[in-house]
Parts: structure tokens; C-alpha cells; sequence
């Protein structure tokens, strides 16, 4: 067993959440993670109020366990979602792609502990100043939107930036990179790339077989130029945008190239259109299996680590 501020302050089992990924991350996937032990998370992602709150009514129905609700700052939906998860009274608001200060009072007088993804020290102090409960340090080995920094640097340097508990995401996949994050500070994970591979996970069959047989240089970032690097599966599509990001196409066609892309592969496994985001982390999921399972492993994997590395020190 492993107990840590994280799973006192979100009421859980195991201290692993689970990322907030975009058109993949429904309420049906949140409720097995939290039924499974942890904390899972229903996407917003660039989805209206009204998708937000059916999706928690699906997790109420399927779990009784806390769950969370991540907003994706950059979405034009971003106030309308901000206010649905308010008036849920979703137990937890994770934000991700921005900075979420302008919706932090609302969100705590509606009883939600808020836990903001960082990407940097300064956004860090921000975060606690203005009251969130901890703070996910993401390093730019994660799949999608991502920062400059890597997880081994910047969860050590957020770790000792803050007084509130910090969660490590951005690489971790399994019990060896769950341990590794204590030792550097955290006391908790999230994990998305892990969890495309779990049985309750409704992404195309395209998706899911492309993320179990990456390989270790199987992402790449695309979407330096228009200012919001996205990290993804080195596709068909993912070479044709980043040969388009230097080919002089102007910003609103490169714009327009993008659009869609992320429906294209989540629903429809399309890989010439499809956006497949994913984390380097990829390369170290090998099977399907239900969430509880991830859930557990993760920690069962790092217990005996944890305890064994005793044996380094004379
Ligand atoms: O947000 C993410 N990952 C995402 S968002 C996303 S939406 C999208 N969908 C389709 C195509 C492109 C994007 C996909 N993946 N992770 C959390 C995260 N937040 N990583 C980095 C940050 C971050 C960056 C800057 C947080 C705060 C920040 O501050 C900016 C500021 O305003 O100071």
C-alpha cells in the first residue's frame, strides 16, 4: 500500500490518475479507473457544457467513487464547461493547454479541488497562490499538448517550487517510471498513454493497435509554427503537417489541416487525416487489459522497488 498527501486529498486508494485526453477520455473509461482504485478524469476537451454533463452523469451512474473533470483551457467551449463542471459539483477540475486563474474562485466555492497541469516553475507558484489543492508537473515526453521541459527535471524543480502536492506525468507508464516519480518529488502520477490500451477505452481499433506496437521513436512533435506543440504517433498525416509547417503554407490553411484531425483518429482510425496523440511512453504499451489491472500494477510494480532500493546505499 502506498499513501501519499494525493490519495488523502482526492479519497482514493491508489495515487494514479488518469489523463484528461480529448474525445477519448469519456465517463465511462473516468468511472473504471476510479472503480479500479484511482482517480479517473472525463475529457472536455474542445466538447460544449451540455457533452461535459452528460458524461458525468454517465460516471455517476457507473461509480460512487470520486472522479475528475479536466478543461481544456484553449477550447472555445472553455467558459460555457467551466461553469457545467461548477454546477455538477464535479469533486475534482483539472485544467490543461493554459492558464486557469480566471475561473479558480468559482470553481473552489463550488467545493472542487482544482489541480492544474503545469509546465513550468512559475506556473507552479501561481497555482498554489491562487489556491489549488496540487499541481500535475507534465513533462514533454506526454502525448499531446506538451511544455519545454522534460518530467526528470521539472517535477524536481516544481516539487521543491510549492508546498502542495505534486503529481508527475509525462512518461510514466508503469511501476519502475511510478517509483522513479516519488524519488523525484511527486506523490502521484497521472498516466494517459497507458491507459489508451485499457478494455473500458472506446478508441478505434486503428488507434489502439498503432499505440501497442510503437516503438521507441514512434512519436514526434508537430505545431511549433503555430504556437501549440502537439506531441503524436508519427503518422501519414503527422509527416505531412510538419512537411507543411515548413513549406511556407500559410497559417490558416496549416490551421484548417489540423482541424478534425483528433476525431479522425479516435473515431474513425483514419491514418492518412487522423491526429494520434500519444506520449513517448507508447513503446512500453504492450496489451490490452482493464483498467483496475493498470491501475494496480502500477503500484503493486513499484512497491517492491521502492522497498529494494535500500540495497544501493552502504
Ligand atoms: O493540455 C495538455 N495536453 C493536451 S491539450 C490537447 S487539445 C488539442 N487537441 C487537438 C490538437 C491539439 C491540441 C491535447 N493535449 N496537457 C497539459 C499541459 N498543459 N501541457 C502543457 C500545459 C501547459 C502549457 C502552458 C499549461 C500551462 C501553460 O501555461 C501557459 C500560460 O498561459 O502561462
Amino acid at each position: 500500500m502506498i499513501r501519499t498527501r494525493v490519495t488523502e486529498l482526492l479519497g482514493i486508494e491508489y495515487p494514479v490518475l488518469q489523463g484528461g485526453m480529448a474525445w477519448i477520455a469519456d465517463g465511462r473509461l473516468a468511472a473504471a479507473v476510479s472503480e479500479g482504485g484511482g482517480l479517473g478524469i472525463i475529457a472536455a476537451g474542445n466538447a460544449d457544457g451540455e457533452y461535459v454533463s452528460r458524461q458525468i452523469g454517465i460516471a455517476k451512474g457507473l461509480t460512487g467513487k470520486p472522479f475528475g473533470v479536466n478543461i481544456m483551457l484553449m477550447s472555445p467551449h472553455a467558459d460555457e464547461v467551466a461553469q457545467a463542471a461548477a454546477e455538477a459539483h464535479a469533486s475534482v477540475i483539472t485544467t490543461g493547454a493554459g492558464n486557469p486563474a480566471k475561473y479558480m474562485a468559482m470553481w473552489t466555492a463550488a467545493g472542487a479541488k482544482v489541480i492544474p497541469v503545469v509546465a513550468s516553475v512559475a506556473m507552479a507558484r501561481m497555482m498554489a497562490r491562487a489556491g489549488a489543492s496540487a499541481v500535475i508537473a507534465e513533462g514533454g515526453e506526454s502525448g499531446g499538448h506538451v511544455g519545454e521541459l522534460t518530467t526528470m527535471v521539472l517535477v524536481p524543480l516544481v516539487a521543491d517550487a510549492v508546498d502542495i502536492p505534486v503529481i508527475a506525468a509525462g512518461g510514466i507508464a508503469d511501476g519502475r517510471a511510478f517509483a522513479a516519480s516519488l524519488m523525484l518529488g511527486a506523490e502521484g502520477v497521472q498516466m494517459g498513454t497507458r491507459f489508451l490500451s485499457a478494455e473500458e477505452c472506446t478508441i478505434s481499433d486503428a488507434y489502439r493497435e498503432k499505440v501497442l506496437k510503437a516503438g521507441d521513436l514512434a512519436t514526434m512533435v508537430t505545431g511549433r509554427r503555430l504556437g501549440h506543440p502537439v506531441r503524436s504517433l508519427r503518422t501519414q498525416f503527422a509527416r505531412e503537417y510538419a512537411k507543411a509547417e515548413y513549406s511556407g503554407m500559410p497559417d490558416d490553411e496549416l490551421e484548417a489541416m489540423g482541424t478534425g484531425a483528433l476525431r479522425k483518429a479516435v473515431v474513425d482510425g483514419n491514418a492518412e487525416e487522423g491526429c494520434f496523440l500519444a506520449g513517448q511512453v507508447a513503446a512500453r504499451v504492450c496489451r490490452t487489459e482493464p483498467a483496475r489491472d493498470i491501475v494496480r500494477s502500477v503500484v503493486e510494480e513499484a512497491e517492491p522497488l521502492l522497498k529494494g532500493a535500500s540495497r544501493w546505499v552502504r
